[in-house]
């Protein structure tokens, strides 16, 4: 029987289990790379495991999501991140190198290999035909200290792509956000989307990464493209070309489900606020006025990007009564398009140049003004994560974006009368490797440097038998980690500072959560009752330490996200699920909730009665922890659980 290319890499990679889909299978990792908004928590648990040295053959700390200096706090971060990365056998990523997703793709994605990255963008390396996966940073740590990676095996899903883009104005951007318009923001959880047919040959590796960067948005597990001769261009390209082979699915290969793209009748494409998935064509929207654009991020910064932005707006002027933020993806596409004078193009239209970081993307910076229009060319329009509550955020490709930026308004970018480049992949990027730090050898007399911002973990005590907590929020479908645990600049510096960064917990929902949850922590605990698909979004780990901290005890929703789920049981949160959702609307937020004999249904049926002690009625949710999730949610989180196995080594 033919394999798909999911397949074959899990199938070199397998440690244990077998490939069934929705069960558990267990890889060894190739790569592991971290970012320093979740970097700095998982290198604290690296070292609380008490490991000499990394164990996978790839461990990189990037440094990319915080970058404001405002205080001491954030460089003390860097200098940890960068003396860590030493005493363990990690490279490091200098401030200024450039976003993780994009600097790991230009430096170290192969083809062949797995990637986890603390980062739920980190399935941008699927566009060099690598299995790339965002995971929370306990997850990074264990795997970094030698465990497989666990991985309840998803659904693999054929996207057969036919046609080619109308270039230059439609591209891979108006590719994902077609897709995320037809699927949804749960329409690939517990899947991974592989890329195929005659389309996708027409799409070069940047464009496949952007692609497969924002298939994050659909809760998907990755997404990935083969690994062709476009592949080995792009890694000659960047100076990498022994990384590279060739991987294609075989003929007869099996698939969950195939899904047609015409990629010749993409148009341009545009999600309006809030949510990637509310994608309308851009001339729906057409006259639309805007205050403010931002281009960059780790979905469009590559330097074919950079590119075409500086070609639309060279000879032309940022519109009045428009800011235009851009910020290129890394220090490389920053020093080719210097070198090729393309900067000079955007600083001359009047673009205010950003460092090559997230920057706006993540609240760092760039928020519009009260209620303005923003158009970015990010991946994610949740409400508020732009630092501003009510500005409307749209997200379109960086050729739609430019184009706004000089009419002030939405256009069709086809009917803008302006002009753009066509791009021709160059044969040989610049490379320039001298912020990237190799370890050393012999790291061990290396000594670790920790600001006094940075914090020790929490650690959770195992399992109770009896909880009874107080429901301290009810929550509608598709809370976002951003609702849970805010991104921003105010947040950002306390990512090292547990007791601090809990001050935050949803405070954008109910500025007095925090509040309300130490009060019942000494109660008892609190419970959070979530709708459908509970937790979207990013990988941030600290939206379950914080609510662990503040003695959440149990989320009960109707559906999880991947890595929020896995993050609630790493920090022995009971993820519960209800058997019946009309029960969600029956339970109030103050009301009291029982639970009994946990250990044994944990461990047994994982049907678990609940009694609502305020409404004196019973209902019944459920759990669905495999062997390993069972094993870690007793023992009060994968910590303490990791610990003990290496003791009973
Ligand atoms: C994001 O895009 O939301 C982030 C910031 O990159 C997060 C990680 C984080 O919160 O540090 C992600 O996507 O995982
Ligand atoms: Fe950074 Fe934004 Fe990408 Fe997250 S989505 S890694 S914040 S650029």
């Amino acid at each position: 029987m033919g394999k798909n290319i999911v397949e074959k890499i899990f199938e070199a990679h397998r440690a244990y289990g077998d490939l069934k889909q929705g069960t558990p299978v267990g890889v060894t990792v190739d790569q592991v790379y971290t970012q320093d908004a979740t970097g700095t928590m998982t290198w604290l648990q690296f070292e609380a495991i008490g490991i000499e040295r990394v164990k996978v053959p790839l461990a990189v700390s990037y440094v990319d999501h915080n970058m404001l200096q405002q205080n001491f706090m954030n460089p003390d971060d860097h200098l940890f991140l960068q003396t860590v990365a030493a005493r363990y056998g990690a490279y490091f990523s200098r401030p200024g190198n450039g976003i993780c997703h994009q600097v790991h793709l230009e430096q170290f994605a192969a083809p062949g290999k797995i990637a986890l990255g603390t980062d739920s963008h980190t399935p941008t390396g699927g566009g060099m035909g690598m299995i790339a996966i965002g995971v929370g940073g306990l997850d990074a740590a264990t795997v970094m200290a030698g465990s497989p990676f666990e991985v309840t095996m998803p659904k693999v899903v054929k996207i057969n792509l036919t046609g080619k883009l109308q270039r230059p104005w439609v591209t891979a951007m108006d590719v994902i956000l077609e897709i995320l318009g037809r699927l949804t923001v749960k329409g690939g959880v517990g899947k991974i989307f592989e890329y195929g047919g005659p389309g996708a040959k027409d799409l070069n590796v940047p464009e496949r990464a952007t692609i497969t960067n924002m298939g994050a948005e659909l809760g998907a597990t990755t997404s990935i493209f083969p690994s062709d001769k476009k592949t080995k261009a792009y890694l000659a390209a960047v100076g990498r070309e022994t990384d590279w082979i060739e991987l294609k699915a075989d003929k007869g290969a099996r698939y969950a489900e195939i899904i047609q793209i015409d990629l010749s009748v993409i148009e341009p494409m545009i999600a309006q606020p809030h949510s990637p998935d509310n994608v309308v064509p851009v001339k729906s929207l057409r006259g639309r006025k805007v205050d403010q654009v931002c281009i960059g991020s780790c979905t469009n910064s590559s330097y074919q990007a950079m590119k075409a932005v500086a070609s639309l707006l060279k000879g032309n002027t940022v519109a009045h009564g428009v800011n235009l933020l851009i910020n290129p993806g890394s220090k490389q596409v920053h020093e080719m398009i210097a070198k090729e004078g393309l900067t000079t193009d955007m600083i001359s239209a009047g673009a205010r140049m950003l460092e090559s970081s997230c920057g706006p993307c993540i609240g760092m910076g760039g928020a519009p003004g009260s209620g303005q229009v923003s158009v970015r060319s990010y991946n994610r329009n949740f409400k508020g994560r732009s630092g501003t509550k009510d500005a409307s955020v749209y997200l379109a490709s960086p050729v739609s974006c430019a184009v706004f930026a000089i009419k002030g308004e939405i256009v069709d970018p086809r009917e803008a009368g302006l002009h753009i480049s066509n791009f021709k992949e160059p044969k040989k990027y610049l490379i320039n490797r001298n912020f990237i730090v190799p370890p050393k050898d012999d790291s061990s007399g290396v000594a670790v440097i920790k600001g006094p911002n940075i914090r020790e973990i929490s650690v959770k005590d195992p399992l109770k038998d009896v909880i009874e907590a107080e429901v301290l929020l009810t929550l509608g479908d598709n809370i976002t980690t951003d609702d849970i645990m805010p991104g921003g600049s105010a947040v950002l510096p306390y990512r090292s500072n547990i007791p601090a960064i809990s001050e935050f917990v949803f405070s954008n929902i109910d500025s007095t959560f925090s509040k309300r949850a130490r009060e019942a922590k000494s109660a008892g605990g609190g419970i959070l009752i979530g709708g459908e698909n509970y937790g979207q979004g990013s990988s941030r780990e600290h939206a379950a330490i914080a609510p662990m901290f503040l003695g959440i005890q149990a989320v009960i929703a109707k559906s999880f996200a991947r890595i929020h789920r896995s993050n609630l049981i790493n920090f022995g949160i009971l993820p519960l699920l209800f058997r019946n959702a009309e029960d969600a609307e029956k339970i109030e937020r103050g009301d009291r909730l029982g639970m009994k004999d946990l250990k044994n249904t944990v461990t047994g049926s994982q049907s678990y009665h609940i009694y609502n002690i305020t409404k004196d009625y019973t209902f019944e949710v459920h759990s669905q922890l495999n062997e390993r999730e069972k094993e870690i949610i007793i023992s009060g989180g994968l910590l303490p659980n990791t610990k003990r196995h290496l003791q009973d080594i």
